[in-house]
């Protein structure tokens, strides 16, 4: 035998055998090829961000409105004692990265001395017509360190060449101006509302355009594009994002970051969650705002939003794959009110809290399929956004284990997809181990898309090991990041109804907290009336409840609801209409084809000084009213439009001078989209 060709060949075949070694990790080393649509390297850096904040003011601010006609004089635009840096100041106190400023709203009142029209602040007193809103905010944020972005509203009230092509002209020396003067933007805003009628240079009339030509939407992109790569476009025929298609801040517990710009123009359909099918890549972005309207009022001043409530968006925009785009009305006096920066502040400072220490920290992981030591389960905890676990060509379904460094509480789960190689993930579930066995975590949501980042609920369960079993998706997986917390309660302040039978009812929003209420208009508290059951309330008066759970010692924010005469004081010829009086914004009424007004009648007279208006609250509702006409006995008492109802179909209060009558009229002048019928959920009077 020959020991030395056999100590050669066994070195030859070592060596085979090492390349192959070699070559096959070579191989599993490849990462997963993208799945398409993947996002741009801008668009990434957009998701990162998270949340920003929007600012409306102008001259809707000083004449209380939410969509000037385009007729308010300049002359009212008077901030006393304007300061951008204090709005910087508490956007950044919240957390937030930048700042979207409404130089032109729809009455097409400047913010900016621009050359384009006489309809700005150089016609105004503040700073004797010689301010730069738009400068202002721009060098606070350059001093602060936020990023800027600009809200310029193609549609304009004021402008006397609105729907020629003389005044996309002017419309794109606007962008011009504010593209070229006020240094980096993050995102362009181009509004989507066009409403028609308007003052239009003293033509008080009603306008259209087909939005998808009139405004050269690929044209301005190019603009703003060449001088500001890294800006997302919102809104317009050729956008980077999405708007999530509500008002409200939230987005789909499923929630592809992929849609139609097609669609995105004039239908937002399922825009809320998105499609897999679709071929954009397009994020979603929540706009809301911290009170009703996106404009101040004072008689809003009572309804800012709940910190439950915004901590609630919060869950329910970035942790469900979407950007939050929060908005302050500055208001009267050029500052953000006290009590909306100290909300913001505290909103920042719950969510930094729920996760604060993640307990994977330390943890150890195990997955059943891995591609390689480069796309090691390990991946998902070591910090490094671009270092991620993925699973071998074909294998779409796999899990996750971790073990903790000891037991303990845990009632939230973040996760992340690596998105430069697209969003892939469909389903997958939460269990934890106990007494040996795997059980399923209770989530808030169901769980479906990941995405750039989930962020699930759960009850709280006591374990040591997390399991996270992904179901299905769109190719190998590629999961970069698992973070787990222990955030504590926050209760959510009770709902208040009144039904048709002047029956109230009060709903806690968490299990295991009880709710005390009162009606003499004081606080509640834990000694007050225990809430067991509905009790009637057949007059005018005020309710107010809160949650209180005993465990934890906690009480959540007082809710209140002010209710007028009883809901069994009007009187309709048609039965079906009966359901305006029950208290359920998903209950609705549409007048018979043809008919446009609502005849109410009281019991007996009454004095009237205004009335509410709740539209249809159902997801595709239609007939809503835009333009209405109120009358009592017969007597115009008001006229008007709903501004921005379409897109924030909320509760209208209409009020006037005080009348005694005792026959109710309503009429829809217009409906939104010139709906033939008119739709309508809630209706009821305000007396004096
Ligand atoms: C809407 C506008 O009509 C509102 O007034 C507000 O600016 C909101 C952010 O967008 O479409």
């Amino acid at each position: 035998m020959n020991t030395k060709l056999n100590c050669a060949s066994l070195c030859a075949s070592l060596v085979v055998c090492l390349s192959l070694v070699h070559f096959i990790s070579c191989q599993e080393a490849e990462a997963p090829a993208p799945v398409l649509p993947v996002p741009t390297p801008e668009q990434v850096a957009w998701h990162k961000m998270e949340t920003y904040a929007f600012v409306h003011f102008g001259l809707n601010t000083f004449n209380d409105l939410e969509w000037g006609y385009g007729d308010t004089p300049a002359s009212t635009f008077n901030p006393t004692d304007l300061d951008c840096e204090q709005w910087v100041r508490t956007i950044k106190a919240a957390g937030l990265k930048g700042v979207i400023l409404t130089a032109k709203h729809h009455d097409g009142f400047c913010l900016w001395p621009t050359a384009t029209t006489e309809y700005s602040v150089k016609n105004s007193p503040w700073r004797n017509g010689k301010g730069d809103l738009v400068r202002e905010l721009s060098d606070a944020c350059h001093k602060y360190g936020l990023k800027f972005g600009i809200y310029l509203s193609p549609w304009d009230r004021n402008s006397a060449n609105y729907g020629e092509p003389g005044y996309v002209d002017k419309f794109h020396a606007q962008m011009e101006e504010l593209i070229s003067n006020y240094g980096p933007l993050f995102e362009y805003w181009f509004d989507g509302a066009n409403g028609g009628d308007g003052y239009y240079g003293g033509a008080r009339e009603k306008r259209s355009i087909v939005a998808k030509t009139y405004y050269k939407y690929e044209e301005a992109r190019e603009k703003i594009k060449s001088k500001h790569p890294q800006a997302m476009i919102f809104g317009g025929t050729v956008p980077d994002i999405r708007w999530i298609g509500n008002e409200e801040g939230w987005a789909g517990d499923t929630q592809w970051s992929i849609y139609d710009t097609e669609i995105a123009l004039g239908n937002y359909r399922n825009s809320a969650y998105g499609s897999e099918h679709e071929k954009k890549w397009l994020g979603g972005e929540c706009d809301v705002s911290i009170r009703p309207g996106w404009f101040y009022h004072k008689r809003e001043d009572h309804q800012l939003k709940s910190l439950p409530h915004l901590v609630d968006l919060y869950y329910r925009s970035v942790g469900h794959n979407a950007n939050f785009l929060l908005n302050f009305p500055v208001a009267l006096n050029g500052k953000i009110a006290p009590t909306d920066s100290i909300r913001a502040v505290e909103w920042h400072q719950t969510i930094q809290n729920d996760l604060k220490t993640n307990l994977l920290q330390g943890a150890s992981v195990k997955a059943d399929h891995t591609r390689g030591k480069k796309f090691a389960a390990s991946n998902v905890t070591d910090g490094d956004w671009d270092t991620y676990w993925a699973t071998e060509d074909g294998v779409t379904k796999a899990s996750l284990t971790f073990t903790l460094p000891e037991t303990t509480d845990v009632n939230r789960l973040l996760v992340q997809e690596y998105i430069p190689l697209g969003q892939r993930v469909r389903a997958f579930t939460i269990e934890y181990l106990k007494d040996g066995q795997w059980l399923p975590v209770q989530p808030t949501d169901s769980t479906t898309t990941v995405g750039y980042k989930r962020i699930v609920r759960f009850q709280t369960v006591h374990t040591r090991q997390i399991r996270v079993n992904f179901l299905d998706a769109r190719g190998p997986l590629c999961i970069n990041n698992v973070e787990a917390y222990l955030a504590p309660a926050l209760l959510t302040e009770p709902q208040i109804t009144r039904n048709g039978k002047d029956e109230v009812s009060i709903h806690a929003g968490d299990a295991g907290a009880g709710i005390y209420y009162t009606v003499d208009g004081t606080d509640p508290t834990k000694e007050s009336l225990r809430y067991e059951h509905p009790f009637v309330l057949n007059q005018k008066g005020i309710v107010k409840a809160i949650a209180y759970d005993a465990t934890f010692d906690k009480y959540s924010p007082v809710s209140a609801q002010r209710f007028d005469i009883s809901n069994l004081s009007y009187r309709v010829s048609d039965s079906k209409a009966d359901v305006l009086f029950d208290g359920n914004g998903y209950t609705a009424y549409y007048l018979p084809k043809g008919q446009r007004k609502l005849t109410v009648r009281l019991k007996e007279p009454r004095t009237i000084c205004g009335f509410h208006y709740l539209p249809d609250q159902n997801r595709y509702a239609s007939g809503t009213i835009s333009s209405y006409k109120f009358y009592v006995d017969g007597k115009l008492m008001s006229s008007g439009e709903f501004s921005n109802i379409k897109a924030n179909p909320i509760m209208q209060t209409v009020r006037f001078a005080p009348v005694k009558g005792q026959t109710l009229e309503l009429v829809s002048v217009r409906n939104v989209d010139d709906a033939e019928r008119t739709g309508m959920a809630e209706f009821s009077v305000i007396t004096e």
